[in-house]
């Protein structure tokens, strides 16, 4: 290889790229001298059999070779854009002073609009929000709420272990959060604790594997069911922007005694609707007086005081306030669904 054969090799390769009409042209060109096996890559293999005199200079003009075929490559890349370029502006219909599309812009997720917006009702009556681990001990999901191993009431909750000795699960509810409240702080005070739980039962439209709760929790000297009922209802009309009426029915949780079963009429409708299945009333959450042993379990002494909890299932409000009819919907991540809330 002589140094005349590297230049005239160089002004072959450069002529072609700079008749070729299309990128794919010049990707051809670019894998025919610079690819394995290339013009390139056989002056390379040749230079061990040359004349140790010739080596370096054959060496360094087929370096050359490569960084005048990759200029001129690159060159001719920019052409071809521009030409692009300038043949779609000619084309009908291009207009520079039609303003650009719209910004795609980000939106709240539902959940965490109702949260925040249940934050800022419950902060306002004093309550101070609290947080806890998604993956819990049994002790905090189950023992300490009254619901000892071998106990009826955890088959209520379908639960995924963590590992070994089914001591670590993810959480069924927010009620642990309570144990831990209970330990830290110093009564009297309250606290609602919103967060997810998972439950390891058939989903379906009303029922998720992955869900949110929101704990309530007020503990103090001579606190009653007539609190709860009078913070339920004031909830409600700050929610709803109206007084509706409440109703408790018998419930049974371990963690309260007495339990209940807070219903409100319908913020829908008078005569029953498809959201209340007609009976005029929404199944709003489970609540009670906690019970005096996990009071105890938290180091509080149910002599002195009394709570009252209650365990609202978020995700179902989220459904109640933008009507949407199946929960899959909230945590499937679907751009087209969570869009809608732009
Ligand atoms: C509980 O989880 C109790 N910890 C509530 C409680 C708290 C009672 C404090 C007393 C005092 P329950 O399993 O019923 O209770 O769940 C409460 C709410 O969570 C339900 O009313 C429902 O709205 C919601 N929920 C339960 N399971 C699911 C699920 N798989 N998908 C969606 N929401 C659910």
């Amino acid at each position: 290889m002589k140094a005349e054969d590297l230049d005239r090799l160089q002004a072959e390769a450069c002529d072609a790229v700079r008749a070729g009409a299309t990128k794919d042209e010049l990707r051809r060109i670019e894998r025919e001298h610079l690819g394995k096996g290339g013009v390139v890559a056989d002056i390379l293999a040749s230079i061990p059999s040359l004349e140790p005199a010739e080596r370096r200079a054959v060496g360094q003009g087929a370096n050359r070779l490569k960084q005048a075929i990759l200029a001129a490559i690159e060159a001719r890349e920019n052409e071809l854009d521009a030409e692009a370029l300038a043949a779609e502006r000619k084309a009908e219909g291009f207009d520079a002073s039609l303003p650009p599309p719209a910004l795609e812009r980000g939106a709240l997720h539902p959940v965490t609009r109702v949260t925040r917006e249940l934050e800022d009702i419950f902060t306002s009556m004093g309550y101070r929000v609290l947080d806890g681990p998604e993956v819990e001990l049994d002790y905090y999901n189950f023992e300490a709420l009254n619901i000892p191993k071998d106990h009826p009431a955890r088959e209520m909750y379908d639960t995924f272990w963590c590992g070994e000795g089914e001591n670590l699960l993810l959480r069924t509810h927010t009620s642990p959060v309570q144990i831990r409240a209970l330990q830290k702080l110093e009564p009297p005070f309250r606290a609602i604790v919103p967060g997810r739980c998972f439950r390891n039962e058939t989903v379906d439209a009303s029922h998720e594997h992955t869900f949110h709760q929101m704990e309530g929790l007020v503990v103090g000297e001579d606190i009653t069911v007539g609190h709860l009922i009078g913070t339920m209802k004031t909830f409600l009309r700050e929610l709803f922007q109206r007084d509706l009426e409440v109703r408790l029915r018998p419930g049974y949780f371990p963690f309260v005694e007495p339990g209940f079963e807070l219903d409100a009429r319908c913020p829908f409708c008078e005569q029953g609707c498809s959201v209340c299945k007609r009976t005029t009333w929404i199944e709003l959450c489970p609540c009670g007086m906690v019970h005096p042993a996990v009071l105890r379990h938290g180091g509080v002494d149910p002599e002195r005081y009394t709570g009252f909890a209650f365990g609202l299932g978020l995700s179902r409000l989220v459904m109640l306030r933008y009507r949407i009819d199946d929960i899959r919907q909230i945590m499937a991540g679907d751009v087209r669904f969570l869009e809608q809330f732009a």
